[in-house]
């Protein structure tokens, strides 16, 4: 192998999620460059079906860097969620109990090409297949970021490195373990997931308490629904046939729901683990993790993917203040900020997951806690309007 080649530019970003995308389309909005290094092909990073719900904050962001367009004529706009226990369900009017606000229904696939294509559009590199992603000196005043691609090693010179890589990145995997606390809860199940191309059960998305374990029916479209069932946790998709997954899904559901559900083959059928995950704190030197690679929520309450989206847009001001007006304090106020609306997010998903799952270990007097709590949220417009509050997405 030669020498490395050397180049340089302002912001390194580590990583082409969303997070990553974002952040280099608000840079580019600001003037600031960024180089964006990804691991992956644009089409693994795209076969990933992640999340499907957008608070308000996150397609506002998606509109300041022109990639809204889509969103706006294709996603679903819901004003409400149900939520199912004791064989009935029962609706939180999102919109009522939250000033008029709604959530948008916009599967994280398609943020992901939507950002892609208005980055290519602008003639901003992104450098995909990187190997070997290293970051150098980021306790410094002059961090580098090298980097492998086809066999050669290159090097980037930076002013700022922002780590979106995801839990399982480099980025804070480079944080000298003395530097950075975490904090982890590790939740006794996972969630099994299909995707199909079937019409949604309900108009809305319906949250199912249920002694045999959480089930969860979402979509994409009027005509792709994604469902989830709670599962053991280490559970082999192979051992799960579409029918057995549909049974256990219906056995789960409503009388009306298990009627309405319309079955087909799955499109995609994977396993998650559940966890509630935060480093603090989200900042080392010139080095600034956003989005996954900082924090990890339990899917419940449908907040990764926006706390994500907040991480990004506290960032992109500390940047913008830091380049654009010498403003020598901004880049202290990144972490703090963050963390504040990142704690009630896990708080937040927290709360959803431990009312919604079925946790063995807390036996009969567990579930008819968690059906109490159920019918206090469903029957009371304060805790309605605590729940609509924070699913619309608290204030950023
Ligand atoms: P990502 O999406 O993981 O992207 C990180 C990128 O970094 C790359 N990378 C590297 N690149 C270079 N060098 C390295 N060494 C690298 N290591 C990693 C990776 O290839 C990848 O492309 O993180 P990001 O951008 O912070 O985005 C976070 C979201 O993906 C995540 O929070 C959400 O998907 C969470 N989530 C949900 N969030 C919501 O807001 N609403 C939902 O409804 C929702 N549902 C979900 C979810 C996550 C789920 N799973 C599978 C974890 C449902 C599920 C099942
Ligand atoms: C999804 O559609 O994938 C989804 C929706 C709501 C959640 C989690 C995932 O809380």
């Amino acid at each position: 192998m030669g020498a490395a080649v050397r180049t340089r530019t302002q912001v390194v970003i580590i990583g082409a999620g969303p997070s990553g995308l974002l952040l280099g389309q608000l840079l580019h909005g600001s003037g600031i460059d960024a180089v964006i290094l990804e691991r992956q092909t644009p089409d693994y990073v795209l076969g990933r079906i992640r999340a499907g719900v957008l608070e308000q904050g996150t397609v506002d962001l998606l509109d300041k860097v022109g990639a809204g367009d889509r969103c706006a004529i294709e996603g679903l706009v819901h004003g409400g969620v149900e939520l199912a226990f004791g064989g009935a369900r029962h609706r939180i009017d999102l919109s009522r109990f939250s000033g008029g606000k709604h959530v948008t229904v916009y599967g994280q696939t398609e943020v992901t090409r939507d950002l892609m294509n208005v980055r290519a559009a602008a003639g901003c590199p992104t450098i995909y297949g990187a190997a070997d992603v290293q970051l150098h000196d980021f306790d410094g005043e002059s961090p580098r970021v090298s980097y492998v691609l086809n066999g050669q090693t290159h090097e980037i010179a930076c002013d700022v490195i922002a780590g979106c890589d995801g839990f399982h990145g480099i980025s804070r995997a480079s944080v000298p373990a003395s530097a950075i606390t975490t904090v982890e809860r590790i939740y006794p199940f996972g969630w099994l997931g299909v995707l199909a191309d079937v019409p949604p059960v309900s108009e809305e998305l319906i949250y199912v308490n249920h002694p045999l374990g959480f089930a969860l029916c979402s979509m994409r479209s009027r005509s792709r629904s994604r469902f989830y069932i709670q599962c053991e946790l280490g559970e082999d998709v192979a051992d799960w046939s579409d029918d057995r997954f549909f049974d256990a899904l219906r056995q789960r559901l409503d009388p009306e729901a298990a009627e309405a559900l319309v079955t087909g083959p799955s499109l995609e059928k994977s396993v998650a683990p559940l966890r509630s995950f935060v480093a603090e704190p989200m900042r080392f030197g010139r080095l600034f993790l956003a989005g996954d690679a900082a924090h990890i929520v339990p899917p419940t309450g449908a907040k990764g993917l926006n706390v994500a989206a907040s991480d990004v847009h506290y960032l992109h001001a500390s940047l913008d203040a830091h380049f654009n007006h010498h403003d020598a304090a901004a880049l202290d106020l990144y972490s703090p900020r963050a963390l504040l609306r990142v704690w009630k997010a896990v708080r937040f998903s927290w709360w959803m997951t431990s009312m919604l799952h079925r946790f063995p270990e807390n036996g009969a007097f567990g579930q008819r806690i968690q059906e109490a709590e159920l019918s206090y949220l469903t029957g009371s417009d304060a805790a309605a309007t605590s729940m609509a509050e924070n699913y619309v997405g608290l204030p950023f």
